[in-house]
């Protein structure tokens, strides 16, 4: 797996912006593996018709398929939005990160330890019902107890399609991640996030007037690294190609000195 450019550069990125562009990180062979996985997913939710925690089906109506999961009702068939903890259900994506060797190759080198492998994610995006992901900061969903052993994760996200602007490619808010805070989403339940029938949702013009969205199109085996804290969306999907991609978390080991005991 080639970065592309120096590890210094892409540290500085991600220090200073909270992410960082990775062109053409993945070979078309692992991609063809990724395609394979996603496909399987894909094609198992045929057969689905209500969501459970790990799959989110799209569905029609007020909050789409985070409303619908939370509160039981039907989504649709076959239009699945994310898995998560997806290596559990494929073969082909939990070979993915050997394959690149992330953690060897990009996690290590940018962070000086090894990561700790939290998830895998296929965001599915599908054509025409993909839903907006609402702005948020993904340390949301971490837990405190999560900063006794670690200090941030990387989020490595590879486009399997073509991410465009009218497929939902992701948008990034640069300096969102500085200081480490959370911004708590109004009327969410944080002990029980899942729960809630509108899916956090920061507003960010309030939040940070200073800062100015970027919109990061990727062509399919470009990523983008980002931190827990680096606030980011990506718009529905209303066109007729699907907007595929995969995610891979890692933790980040809390490192001695100011760095590691920065929250
Ligand atoms: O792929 C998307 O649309 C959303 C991804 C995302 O929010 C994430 O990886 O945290």
């Amino acid at each position: 797996m080639q970065l592309g450019r120096p590890v210094e550069e892409i540290v500085r990125e991600l220090d200073e912006r909270g992410f960082a562009p990775l062109d053409d990180l993945v070979p078309e062979a692992v991609l063809e593996v990724m395609r394979r996985g996603c496909d399987d997913l894909i094609g198992r939710t045929r057969q689905m018709r209500h969501s459970s925690h790990g799959w989110q089906l799209e569905a029609e109506g007020e909050g789409g398929g985070w409303a619908a999961r939370a509160t039981g009702r039907e989504g649709i068939p076959g239009k699945v939005r994310v898995v998560g903890y997806a290596h559990e259900h494929s073969p082909e994506l939990a070979k993915v990160p050997e394959l690149l060797g992330l953690n060897e190759n990009l996690v290590e080198p940018l962070h000086g330890l090894p990561g700790d492998f939290y998830n895998t994610y296929l965001w599915a995006k599908p054509s025409e019902v993909g839903s907006e992901k609402p702005w948020h900061q993904d340390a949301l969903f971490l837990k405190e107890e999560f900063y006794e052993s670690y200090e941030d994760v990387f989020t490595i996200w590879i486009a399997v399609d073509d991410a465009r602007e009218d497929n939902g490619c992701l948008r990034f808010l640069p300096g969102s991640h500085r200081g480490n805070i959370l911004q708590e989403p109004s009327g969410i339940d944080r002990e029980d996030l899942f729960a809630s029938p509108r899916e956090p949702s920061l507003d960010i013009e309030r939040l940070w007037p200073d800062l100015t969205p970027v919109t990061l199109p990727r062509r399919p085996g470009s990523a983008v690294i980002f931190r827990a804290f680096t606030a980011h969306t990506s718009s529905a999907n209303t066109s007729d190609d699907e907007r595929r991609a995969v995610s891979f978390v890692y933790s980040l080991p809390r490192r001695p000195g100011p760095a590691g005991g920065r929250r």
